[in-house]
């Protein structure tokens, strides 16, 4: 969403592995010790979705919202956003996690379950977009919330595309954007806890 907005800004990794979220110093950050937080000058917000919110009211262009009175569409994109924050990008990094692990403590019946549902969410995007090119019409929040980690699943085993035509489009539709070509550089390798 930043990049969207053409704005700057430096990321600076915390690692959940050593438990850096902890650390004094950023639980003045965020008391309730997660990533993502953002510092714009005096001004620190936690949580992706109301960081979401900040970044729309401060930096309105270009929107990645439909238009105010567009309520429908702009209730949509929201719930979407939630969708992902609640049922994908989460189980994308317990999978991460449990794949990292070493052969003897890997839960096999947890992979299999995390990658089913997983598959469940791709379906569903499948079926959304099959009538439009975007999940609320127009590119927005909806689309942002769900490529930084869909983009990581190839390097899971995890085919997106295959036997999923609208979201194979759909995907190579959100690659062509600068704005997520540009998270080539911040991709980190997948750890436990990430
Ligand atoms: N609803 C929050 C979820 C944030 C969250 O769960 N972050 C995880 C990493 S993806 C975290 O910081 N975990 C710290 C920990 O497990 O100690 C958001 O969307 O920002």
């Amino acid at each position: 969403m930043l990049a969207e907005k053409s704005l700057e800004f430096e990321l600076v990794p915390v690692d959940l592995t050593l438990g850096e979220q902890r650390k004094p110093e950023f639980l003045r950050l965020n008391p309730f010790a997660r990533v993502p937080v953002l510092v714009d000058e005096d001004i620190t917000v936690y949580d992706s979705t109301i960081i979401g919110e900040y970044l729309e009211d401060e930096y309105p262009e270009p929107p990645v919202l439909p238009a105010i009175g567009s309520s429908a569409l702009r209730a949509r994109a929201r719930l979407f956003e939630d969708f992902a924050d609640s049922s994908f990008t989460p189980q994308v990094g317990q999978l991460m996690a449990e794949l990292y692990k070493g052969d003897a403590e890997r839960d096999a019946g947890r992979i299999t379950r995390l990658r089913q549902s997983i598959e469940r969410v791709l379906d569903y995007l499948n079926r959304e977009l099959q009538e439009q090119q975007y999940l609320a019409t127009e590119f927005s929040v909806a689309d942002i919330s769900f490529v930084p980690r869909l983009v990581i699943l190839k390097e899971l085993d995890l085919e997106v595309g295959a036997n999923r035509s609208h979201v194979d489009a759909w995907l190579k539709r959100m690659l062509e954007r600068p704005s997520i070509q540009e998270l080539d550089g911040l991709t980190v390798e997948p750890r436990a806890g990430v």
